[in-house]
């Protein structure tokens, strides 16, 4: 490849400064202000061509937004993998340790319209592009690891299902109404996909602390034409982390862009997101050991059975340019593959290499939409495709047919020794036949696992949520019957949901038998998840006039050494003062910001400040809705006592007779003593869990 995809995408960057206006036609325009008129008062004349162009591009300024995964967010990066994966495939970017492959990954929630809002309960999109030397390579996933439905024939029964109501579109980017309930009651095999969905797992704290994957069942094929099947995973470095519910409807208000702001600012601010790239690997001979068939894309593998080989790293470096050109034109598509890379019969995947294409062609307007820098591959194109909608490549040469003996006959099919892409040869018979394989039909199973698997404050998280969703459904019959889906699931917590959303309990308690858990299914018990650092993590300090310098610089710098983000939060931006005449600018009022948006909160003293921010109710429920959302919540001094103004709920603070230790309850960490103010660095963050992991 000659050029890298930064040098590729250099060639179509504009600079803005140094330019004079001029028309699409490169005419230098005099006047962009004033459209040309027969007199002062007079009307407008057509002949006003840099008005007409104006505005004639201004309303054709949309394109249809993608029909799922409408909102989304880019960035650019690159992918590295660990060791040589020859072994098992022949891809080329899995090959060399030095080789830096491009990607431009993708995140996004799913249901919502285009300007919906981030934090809202939904699964979240994770496509990553390879601009790899054997061709363009998509891996398309979500953060959880199973999909709702078997079959991707009903995936616009799904769709239809989940998107606002017919006659009223509402609600918007929300699954608790009455359509989808009666889908999932009509169809139990949404079961273990709805318990994921219900989980914290569809509450991103962000994009950077979400777990991804390929859902569908793939191929791995080396050098000598062996195929393994395989399923894709990829962990973030900073661990997997949610947000509570409250606080998500809340920052859904206070700012929608939650997550693509949190992204962004990360890549800005040089904390580049990583994740680990992982594999299970399955012989075909293991093709029939599980209980459940390994090509039915709402079953995971359980990682204690095939475990996950984690084979490179994924660092997003750099934001894109302009998000239209970008983040909305990039096209992506799981039938884009390269050599080594194949498909399994995965009845939903068998779907989706059909749709991808197909929804590109009315959404980029044509069949060239390869041709759009974003999604141009690196590797070189020859073929004889011509003509269409926007085709902006000028071939040159009489022929676009092959054979031919006009032009040499070129460009020719390469063999497989040339690069070629050879499909592997599976077997394939049967009669032609409207079917599923038997295992498909257990729909319980992996849905008790999950359940199994979660931790006491991850299963209280989930009941809540059925009690929101559901508690939605208009229709009493449609409760019900939700109700008795997740019977088959687990006797209890049919009760629990039977409880919280107004009908009976079943009649008969139900079950499924299976007793096994899977430790890595959920969050807080995950061998994959990373909590005890504050790396990238937002702190809000609250101070007023007569802070206490020492006491807040030192507990800032402490925070900072440890990665974070630390944010001076006041009733107004500008300078502060301390007790001692020193300065500090405040980044926040509490207008421009609020507690939802802050990973922990941080109290320090000062007689002045504290007598201050105890009259002020602002200060009294940033602190009070931080506890609630299971955020630390830190003082020092004086500062305790904003604490005790706040009336946190049953919480041991620091006394004066304790007044050099740190005082330790529930996620609130005080001292009374200035000074070893450092020791409160030592917060770390566990959202999940009701109550805090403290160091
Ligand atoms: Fe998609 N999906 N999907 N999907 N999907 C689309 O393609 C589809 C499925 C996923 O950031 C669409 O370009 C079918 C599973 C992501 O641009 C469309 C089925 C998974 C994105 C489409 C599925 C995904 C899409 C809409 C079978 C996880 C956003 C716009 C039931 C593995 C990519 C577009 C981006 C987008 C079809 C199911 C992931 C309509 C038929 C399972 C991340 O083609």
């Amino acid at each position: 490849m000659k050029k890298s995809k930064d040098e590729q995408l250099e060639t179509v960057r504009e600079d803005p400064e140094s330019e004079f206006l001029t028309t699409n036609q490169g005419v230098r325009v005099s006047d962009t202000d004033i459209s040309l008129k027969a007199g002062e008062r007079g009307p407008t004349l057509l002949e006003d061509f840099h008005f007409r162009e104006k505005l004639t591009h201004f309303d054709h300024e949309r394109i249809p937004e993608r029909v799922v995964h409408a909102r989304g967010s880019g960035a650019h990066g690159f992918f590295q993998v660990y060791e040589p994966m020859t072994e098992y495939t022949g891809a080329k970017f899995l090959q060399d340790p030095n080789k830096k492959t491009p990607i431009f990954v993708r995140f996004s929630t799913v249901v919502g319209f285009r300007g919906s809002a981030d934090t809202v309960r939904d699964v979240r999109g994770f496509a990553v592009k390879f601009y790899t030397e054997d061709g363009n390579y998509d891996l398309v996933g979500n953060n959880i690891p199973i999909f709702f439905i078997q079959d991707a024939i009903k995936f616009p029964d799904v769709v239809h299902a989940i998107k606002p109501e017919q006659d009223n579109q509402i609600p918007q980017a929300s699954a608790a109404h009455d359509t989808f309930w009666d889908f999932v009651a009509c169809h139990p095999e949404t079961a273990h996909m709805i318990m994921w969905v219900l989980s914290d797992r569809a509450l991103p704290r962000s994009y950077r602390m979400m777990q991804g994957f390929g859902v569908n069942t793939f191929r791995f094929v080396n050098a000598e034409g062996k195929g393994r099947f395989v399923k894709f995973h990829w962990k973030p470095l900073l661990g997997i982390h949610s947000l509570v519910w409250d606080e998500t409807q809340k920052i859904a208000g206070k700012d929608p862009d939650f997550n693509r702001r949190d992204l962004w600012e990360a890549i800005e601010m040089g904390d580049y997101p990583e994740y680990e790239f992982g594999v299970q690997i399955l012989e075909e001979e293991d093709e029939f050991k599980f209980d459940f068939d390994i090509l039915d894309p709402t079953k995971v593998w359980p990682e204690e059975d095939v475990p996950v080989k984690w084979i490179g790293k994924l660092t997003l470096n750099r934001n894109p340019d302009n998000f239209f050109a970008e983040t909305e034109q990039v096209a992506f598509c799981p039938a884009n593959v390269v050599p080594g890379i194949d498909f399994s019969n995965d009845p939903l995947l068998q779907g989706r290499l059909f749709s991808y294409l197909d929804t590109q062609l009315i959404r980029l307007g044509g069949p060239n939409f390869h041709e759009i820098p974003i999604n141009r591959p690196l590797a070189p194109i020859a073929n004889n495709q011509r003509e269409g909608y926007n085709r902006t490549t000028i071939n040159k040469g009489k022929t676009s047919y092959f054979p031919n003996s006009v032009g040499e006959n070129l460009p020719r099919p390469a063999s497989a020794e040339e690069d070629g892409y050879v499909h592997y040869m599976e077997k394939v018979e049967g009669k032609k036949i409207r079917a599923r394989s038997e295992k498909f039909k257990d729909f319980y199973s992996q849905a008790k696992l999950f359940w199994n698997s979660m931790s006491k404050p991850e299963k209280e998280h989930i009941i809540e949520a059925f009690h929101f969703e559901v508690g939605k459904v208009k229709d009493k019959k449609i409760r019900q019957a939700v109700v008795d889906v997740f019977n088959n699931v687990d006797g209890d917590l049919a009760i629990e949901i039977a409880k919280g959303v107004g009908v009976p309990a079943p009649a008969q308690k139900g079950g499924s038998p299976v007793t096994k858990e899977s430790p890595n299914l959920s969050q807080e018990r995950s061998e994959h998840t990373v909590k005890n650092t504050i790396k990238t993590r937002k702190i809000a300090i609250l101070a007023a006039e007569g802070y206490d310098h020492k006491d807040l610089s030192q507990v800032m710098q402490a925070l900072k050494a440890g990665g974070a983000n630390v944010h001076i939060i006041s009733k107004y931006q500008g300078m502060l003062k301390s007790s001692k005449g020193e300065e500090i600018e405040v980044d926040k009022n509490y207008r421009t910001t609020a507690s939802v948006l802050y990973d922990a909160v941080y109290v320090p003293g000062g007689k002045e400040s504290i007598e201050t921010l105890k009259m002020q109710g602002d200060a009294i429920h940033f602190v009070n809705e931080a506890f609630k959302h299971c955020k630390p919540v830190g003082a020092s001094g004086e500062g305790v006592k904003l604490l005790k103004a706040a009336n946190l709920p049953g919480i041991k603070l620091a006394g004066q007779e304790s007044s050099d230790q740190v005082v330790s309850d529930k996620g609130v960490v005080t001292i009374k003593k200035r000074g070893r103010q450092q020791l409160l660095q030592r917060i770390l963050y566990c959202r999940n869990c009701k109550t805090q992991a403290l160091g």
